[in-house]
């Protein structure tokens, strides 16, 4: 062998290598630069020592060992090794983005929370939106809770609202998390399944834990599947308080309703977008945030005083129960819209620390056992996780308003005060800050006496009559989705004997439902669960429906547009036009991703190959085709899939006359009232106005 067989580009050679002629800056877009420009700054280590040769390792002679001595090659590897922090132990895969609150009413009468004193108050926001049991890398449309975690930045400090999709929670204690979590997780022997509850271990626990069976139905219907994290509502779930200056107290439970109404895939769908789009979530939060289309929800609260709750059926501090808005309306106070997306993910979204016990004066706990518990949780978890107590240092954890305390020291401390006072009281001159007694933070000076047990309340009781509240409540659309979902997850149960516990709570909860999952699995109805408290039936509230309350219009929705070479330009022009009058999202399909001509010879690129871009994508679709294309598209297995898929799961479907074809070979023979032809650009306006309704259940119920 000689000494120089092998190609090593060298610095030299650095400029006409593919690779590193072709940099993309950080910071920007993403645009290419073909060359750097003179103002790129100068590679260095983290010491900021400039580096020469970022191609190849310090080795003696070209073939020979590496030399120890690289120290730029030492800290790049090391750092490297370095990279990861635990993931989040629930809540593991979350997107983020920064936006605002904004006061639109008032409340001092309420609270003394200083962003409340008046209409108008803007206090930064950053969110975080999570699905809970899947690692970081899992798919976003597991059926499984949403995360909706708020850092409110505001004049008295940080405030999380760190809450979920769903109003309730599985346990009342948070004494059970662990076992709750362990169970809905991979199983410890397996380390499957990922990301779901359709599983042995999560029915066993819920089937022996009666007080689950309340946010099984809501997990088990399509608010599991969101659409968007644009699209769902967040909840505080806990009972909290509001105090005021005089140091009254109230109940309050935390609402955010999307501005542009509740929408929810189909289980069928997010078995297709789980492998089409595993980001489908982020992406569509990061796409819309880009585009200026900024998501937007209100902020509610539900205040109650302790009359109020007395009269209530079941306990406010059990947060497997929720106050139904029809008997406590919510009362809007305020926006929040999120507009900047994250410069960076590990920076902002992955490093950034809820704790439920950042409160600012003005709010309070309650005695909600699960909240108690959680106050310890999350601070706890954070030190493990961003490395020590200091966490309050990173950017996106730090308060925006002035802060002042003698604690110090620790892993990376980043504030190092000057000065001689770090304990309090002290007698020096500027000697520090001191406490506030009228501004400071004051708990509710309530009353607490009782005999120091390990006891459940009596009125956490009843774990039906709310389950069966959910469920009546539903649409029978809904309702079938909530039967499916059952049947679905507990055909993966293998043991039977799991399978016939879990159905033998669903009696208590309506007989039909239970009915339904029973023949779903070919199972024998089993004796119904005793229970704790008999269960009763409370009024229905349209208010828990998703159907009932989704949006009118399609702004902010995505219409899925299919096209050939030779699909009518005015026809599509006009469909462009009247999707972006809308206010929606249009997305083209073709063939190939480089697009299609049209018929009036112009060219219009493409966002998906056919194969990429299942009509599960999208909200609405349309096809506009020529008829060679319907007849080339009747032949892809991809395409008549696209059809198929778009008539099943109820979409409504615009169709060009000539796409006729592609939906007889894709066995849609019929047409229906939700497949109107778009026969003239007139027709184009028209079919927006229908998408409005999302959905033409009619087809399919
Ligand atoms: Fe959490 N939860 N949780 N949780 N939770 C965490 O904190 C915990 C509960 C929620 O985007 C952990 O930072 C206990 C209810 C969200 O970063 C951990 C109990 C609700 C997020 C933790 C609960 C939530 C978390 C894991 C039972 C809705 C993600 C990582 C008492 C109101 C926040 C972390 C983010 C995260 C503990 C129950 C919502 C371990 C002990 C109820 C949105 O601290």
């Amino acid at each position: 062998m000689t000494d120089t067989p092998l190609f090593r580009p060298t610095a030299d050679t650095q400029k006409s290598n593919e690779i590193t002629d072709h940099l993309v800056t950080r910071g920007t877009g993403g645009e290419l630069h073909q060359t750097p420009s003179g103002d790129t700054p100068r590679l260095t280590t983290a010491q900021g020592a400039p580096v020469a040769d970022d191609q190849n390792s310090l080795t003696a002679g070209p073939r020979g060992p590496t030399l120890m001595e690289d120290f730029h090659f030492r800290e790049k590897i090391f750092h490297f090794d370095h990279e990861r922090i635990p993931e989040r132990v629930v809540h593991a895969r979350g997107y983020g983005a920064h936006g605002f609150l904004e006061v639109t009413e008032a409340i001092p009468e309420l609270t003394s929370a200083s962003l409340f004193q008046k209409k108008g108050t803007r206090v930064p926001a950053f969110v975080r939106f999570s699905t809970v049991a899947g690692n970081k890398g899992s798919a976003d449309l597991a059926r499984d809770v949403r995360g909706f975690a708020v850092k409110l930045y505001t004049q008295d400090g940080n405030w999380d609202i760190v809450g979920n999709n769903i109003p309730v929670f599985f346990i009342q204690d948070a004494m059970k998390f662990p076992d709750l979590i362990h169970a809905a997780k991979a199983a410890p022997d397996r380390g499957f399944p990922q990301a779901q509850t359709a599983h042995d271990n999560f029915w066993d626990f819920v089937s022996l834990m009666p007080e689950a069976m309340h946010m099984v139905m809501w997990t088990m219907s399509d608010r599991a599947i969101p659409r968007s994290f644009r699209f769902m509502e967040g909840f505080g779930v806990h009972t909290f308080r509001f105090v005021n200056a005089k140091g009254e107290g109230s109940f309050v439970k935390f609402h955010w309703k999307p501005k542009l109404g509740l929408q929810s895939v189909t289980w069928d769908e997010a078995v297709t977008i789980m492998g089409a789009d595993p980001d489908f979530h982020r992406r569509d939060l990061w796409t819309a945030i880009r585009s200026g289309a900024f998501p937007e929800w209100e902020l509610g609260v539900q205040v109650f005083d302790d009359a109020f709750a007395d009269s209530l059926e079941y306990d406010v501090l059990d947060a497997t129960k929720l106050i139904p808005e029809e008997q406590c309306p919510v009362r809007i106070i305020g926006r929040l819209v999120l507009d900047r997306v994250v410069d960076n993910f590990f920076a902002e979204t992955e490093q950034v620390a809820f704790c439920t016990q950042n409160i600012v004066p003005g709010v309070d706990f309650t005695n909600d056992p699960l909240l108690q518990g959680r106050n310890f949780s999350y601070l706890d978890t954070q030190t493990k996780r961003l490395g020590g107590p200091n966490f309050t240092h990173i950017p996106i954890n730090a308060p925006k308003c002035p802060f002042h305390h003698f604690q110090q020291d620790g892993h990376m401390a980043m504030h190092g005060p000057a000065g001689r006072a770090n304990y309090e009281p002290n007698s020096w001159a500027q000697g520090g800050p001191r406490a506030a007694p009228k501004q400071g933070f004051h708990s509710l000076a309530e009353p607490m006496e009782g005999e120091k047990r390990r006891i459940r309340p009596e009125a956490f009781a009843d774990h039906y009559s709310q389950a069966r509240q959910f469920y009546r409540s539903q649409t029978a659309v809904e309702q079938a989705h909530i039967a499916s979902a059952l049947v679905f997850e507990l055909s993966k149960v293998e043991v039977e004997e799991i399978r016939a516990r879990v159905v033998s709570h669903l009696p208590n909860i309506d007989a039909d439902l239970a009915q339904r999952v029973a023949d779903g699995l070919g199972l024998d109805m089993p004796k119904a669960a005793k229970p704790a408290k008999a269960p009763v039936d409370l009024p229905l509230s349209d208010k828990l429906s998703i159907l009932r309350n989704g949006p009118e219009r399609f702004e902010g929705r995505k219409l899925g547009l299919l096209v050939t070479d030779g699909a009518d330009a005015a026809l599509v022009d006009a469909l462009a036009s009247a999707v972006s009058a809308a206010g929606g999202m249009l997305e083209v399909v073709a063939p190939r991703v480089g697009g299609v001509t049209l018929s009036d010879g112009t060219a219009l690129p493409a966002q998906q190959k056919i194969d990429g871009g299942p009509s599960a994508l999208y909200d609405a679709v349309a096809v506009i085709v020529s008829a060679e294309g319907a007849e080339m598209l009747a032949s892809l297995h991809a395409a008549k899939t696209f059809a198929a898929d778009a008539f099943a799961h109820a979409k409504f479907i615009g169709l060009s006359e000539e796409a006729g074809a592609l939906f007889d070979a894709a066995g849609v023979t019929g047409r229906d009232a939700g497949m109107p032809t778009l026969a003239s650009p007139a027709d184009a306006k028209a079919f927006l106005k229908t998408c409005g309704a999302l959905r033409f259940w009619d087809r399919v119920s």
